[in-house]
């Protein structure tokens, strides 16, 4: 594939749809791989303990002080990457079998750190977050299999900020009839699906309450809607090791994977330093100021 195949306005938009290696998973259940591939997310209920979910939202909120100069509070919004490299803790968490087991079951031995996002607060106007896919549009869809891990720390209801996905739509033939919705999201966008409203749009809701995580595939068409205050919640993301020549132009085009693998390789740990290690050498060596 050639670099100008991928600006081709052309091109059809076509998932890597392949399936996930064959291998019996070590850590998450046949059934919970096959989920994943099928519908594109999959939901560990009450991974982490209550304990160890409030002790996840004390290391957010002392990341987040490090960032406003106080403990967060009413009004404030932090939405920072990279974050979780910022908090050995949090980088424990990252190495945690429950993570970390679960998501090479997903993506492979040989998964990338691809890096993380942290949250306390939104700005208002995101209190809705309209149908998009991760990045969406052709070059995003010639990727290889990306997958965020999404720890979300307040209990979150369909009408309060669960995620809302459509299960399947990161496979090519759903994925490409749900691409006009990227466009109504975008600003000045119709804001409208099929006709209706966001919140309208049959989809399923992942309801979620503090220490469920959540594994799923960015292209999934996804969204939230009616966010509560204060929302606090750790992105997690990871990206299959490339396969095939475009793969390996689109990872080059991404300079902040190499910089969130240089922070994270800070950390000790030899899982950490096995991830942050195989990065391939080309990875993120594109300028940003040169971008697709
Ligand atoms: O759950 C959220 O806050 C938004 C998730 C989302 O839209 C994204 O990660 O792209």
């Amino acid at each position: 594939m050639l670099e100008s195949d991928l600006r081709s306005p052309f091109r059809s938009a076509v998932c890597d749809t392949a399936r996930m290696e064959t291998r019996a998973p070590r850590f998450l259940t046949a059934d919970e791989v096959a989920q994943f591939d099928a519908l594109g997310f999959v939901v560990r209920r009450g991974a982490l303990s209550a304990v160890e979910a409030a002790s996840v939202v004390r290391e957010l909120e002392s990341v987040c002080a490090g960032f406003l100069g106080h403990a967060p509070g009413g009004g404030d919004v932090v939405w920072e990457s990279p974050f979780v490299e910022r908090s050995p803790a949090l980088t424990d968490l990252v190495a945690d079998d429950r993570i970390y087991l679960a998501v090479r079951d997903l993506l492979g031995d040989d998964v990338l750190w691809s890096g993380s996002e942290g949250m306390w607060g939104f700005d208002d106007r995101l209190a809705d977050h309209d149908w998009h896919a991760d990045g969406g549009w052709i070059r995003e869809q010639v990727a290889s299999y990306r997958l965020k891990v999404m720890l979300y720390l307040e209990p979150l209801r369909r009408d309060t900020g669960a995620l809302r996905i459509i299960p399947g739509s990161h496979r090519s033939l759903l994925h490409e009839s749900l691409l006009p919705f990227n466009d109504a999201s975008l600003p000045g966008g119709s804001r409208r699906y099929f006709g209706q409203r966001g919140a309208d749009v049959p989809a399923y809701a992942i309801e979620t309450d503090p220490g469920d995580v959540v594994f799923f595939n960015n292209w999934l068409f996804h969204s939230v809607y009616g966010k509560v205050h204060p929302r606090r919640s750790i992105i997690l993301k990871f990206v299959s090791m490339p396969r095939n020549d475009r793969h390996r132009v689109v990872l080059r085009r991404e300079p902040k994977i190499r910089s969130a693998n240089q922070l994270l390789a800070r950390r000790a740990g030899a899982r950490i330093r096995a991830l942050t290690e195989r990065l391939p050498s080309f990875a993120g060596t594109e300028s940003a100021s040169n971008p697709a």
